[in-house]
């Protein structure tokens, strides 16, 4: 099986992707190539900071990789947290804070006016190439938390083509809709495509 680096220092983000890509690419962590820095993510958008994560892994420590970039856009709030969805509480991936935070912002809004969207933006840095990839779910932010599974906003998201949080799926029901499944999804067939050649 061929290996790839996959550039995040999120536990559960590498724990999806290893699922979703197990028994094609053996995905390789920051830590397994021996990269503990802390890479700046200071783009003004998704995009620019999953270019900025997998450039700094080619750069610094030469591997082909790809990363990952994700935003949550609550249109009650313009588009927020979007690109600092992981410190909007005030504090770097502390998830009960985060959605502390819109629950209070979204105090009285009613659910039609809840809208939001997760959108992820993957770049993947091949043979000298730059690829992107995109994936995103279109759903509702809920009034409470429902149910423990995922991490970070899962609890207070429910995908409009879903009856439930993502917060109360297994792994398996969460990867085949989410933003990142997607997203995952288009990199996986690009790199089939690739392996064929
Ligand atoms: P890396 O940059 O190391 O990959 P990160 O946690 O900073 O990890 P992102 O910037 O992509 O990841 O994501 C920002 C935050 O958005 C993240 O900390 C979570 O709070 C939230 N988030 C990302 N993906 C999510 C998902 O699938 N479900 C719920 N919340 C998610």
């Amino acid at each position: 099986m061929k290996d790839i680096v996959f550039a995040t220092n999120n536990e559960h983000k590498l724990s999806e992707l290893r699922q979703i890509m197990a028994g094609k690419y053996n995905v390789l962590s920051l830590a397994d190539i021996g990269c503990n820095d802390d890479i700046p993510e200071t783009a003004p958008t998704i995009e620019g900071n999953a270019m900025i994560k997998a450039q700094w892994v080619k750069e610094h420590y030469g591997y082909d990789c790809f990363s990952d970039d994700t935003g949550l856009e609550i249109d009650a709030l313009n588009g927020e947290p979007g690109v600092h969805s992981a410190r909007y509480g005030g504090v770097a991936h502390d998830s009960e804070r985060n959605m502390n935070k819109v629950l209070r912002l979204l105090d009285g809004v009613p659910m039609e006016q809840r809208t939001a969207r997760f959108r992820t933006a993957i770049v993947l840095i091949m043979d000298g190439e730059t690829h992107q990839f995109e994936g995103k779910v279109e759903g509702h932010i809920l009034t409470e938390r429902h149910g423990a599974g995922g991490f970070g906003y899962d609890p207070i998201f429910k995908p409009d083509e879903a009856d439930c949080a993502f917060g109360e799926m297994s792994p398996e029901q969460k990867n085949r809709i989410s933003h990142r499944g997607r997203a995952v999804a288009k990199l996986t067939e690009f790199l089939s495509t690739r392996q064929a050649h």
